[in-house]
């Protein structure tokens, strides 16, 4: 049995695998550019985070009802429940599905159909994360904060994903301090591929309880002491990083290193279908590959339902 364990950093559209993503084309008369699942699979050879983006938001084509949000959440708790993950905090990124045409309702909607029963259906709890995208303007991300208004129910918080360098986090400090008065809690990647800086800024000018990867923190030891003393957990994804070429290998994976400086590390899949693996396949990724001691798995394990956004009876009863 996989160890129990809360996936805190995972884009519900980096899950599609190239089966479903063939199913919800034919079901949606939607032309992929590849002939079959195997060459769509060959595609997923990535540089680094852009070209990996232009794949990602390109298969997103044939996302275009409820039914195809409902059908991609429940193949991914499916999938979660399978390798331990009790708890799931899952990004969506809704400015990539405005901008063709899909609403807003249609995703939440969707998307809650499949959350809103999967404690019954798979044994995973569920929180939804809306995300801004970076790389487009601080006011498409306000117009988007607005946009889900009617569904604030639903969303436990905002997050910042694509694109990272060149737009740094000070770009969004309106619509995170609109979404803080919203009640609502807040993430952001930083640290992918930014500098430091980038960590630094997510916290002070966004107010960020997590950082989501934050890899790059270790280069810059005042912000390591500055986050082992203010417990700000990471959500590391490691085989993410070597697809992404973050790292060369993954043996080179500063994770040991980390948790020896007392950072609150977590373990998480990023885009489980692009990137070979979800959250059971990265905790045993990096078990076998840096050594790390059973402890150190329990720690990892641990610290994903200490930084997840449960109270405390939740936690209790998920881990
Ligand atoms: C993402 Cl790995 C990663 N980094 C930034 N933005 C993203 N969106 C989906 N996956
Ligand atoms: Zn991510």
């Amino acid at each position: 049995m996989p160890i129990p364990k809360a996936e805190l950093h995972l884009h519900i559209e980096g899950t599609l695998e190239p089966e479903l993503a063939f199913e919800l084309a034919a079901r949606n008369g939607v032309t992929l550019p590849y002939p079959d699942t195997a060459a769509l699979r060959e595609a997923y050879a990535f540089d680094d985070l852009q070209s990996f983006l232009d794949l990602y938001y390109g298969l997103m084509a044939v996302l275009r009802t409820e039914r195809d949000f409902e059908d991609l959440a429940d193949a991914y708790l499916a999938r979660a429940a399978a390798q331990g993950v009790r708890h799931a905090e899952i990004f969506f990124d809704p400015q990539a599905h405005l901008a063709r045409g899909v609403a807003m309702g249609t995703v939440v909607e969707g998307l809650w159909r499949a959350l809103g029963r999967s404690e019954a259906t798979h044994g995973v709890s569920t929180r939804l994360i809306l995300c801004f995208l970076r790389d487009e303007s601080a006011d498409s991300a306000a117009r988007t904060l607005a946009a889900a208004g009617p569904y604030l129910d639903r969303i436990t918080g905002v997050g910042l994903d694509s694109a990272e360098v060149g737009h740094p986090p000070a770009k969004f400090r309106a619509v995170y301090e609109a979404a803080a008065a919203l009640g609502l809690r807040r993430v952001a990647h930083a640290g992918e591929e930014g500098p430091p800086e980038y960590v630094t800024e997510a916290l002070d000018v966004l107010g960020v309880e997590r950082v989501d990867h934050g890899l790059r923190s270790v280069e810059d030891p005042a912000l390591v002491a500055r986050l082992v003393r203010e417990r700000i957990p990471l959500t590391l994804c490691p085989l993410s990083n070597v697809r992404l070429r973050t790292v060369d290998t993954l043996a080179d994976h500063p994770l040991p290193a980390m948790l020896e400086a007392g950072l609150m590390c977590t373990v998480n899949s990023d885009d489980p279908a692009y990137f070979g693996g979800y959250a059971g396949d990265n905790f045993d990724a990096v078990r076998s590959v840096l050594g790390l001691t059973e402890e150190s798995v329990r720690e990892l394990a641990r610290n994903s339902f200490v930084a997840a956004f449960l109270d405390d009876d939740e936690e209790r009863r998920a881990r």
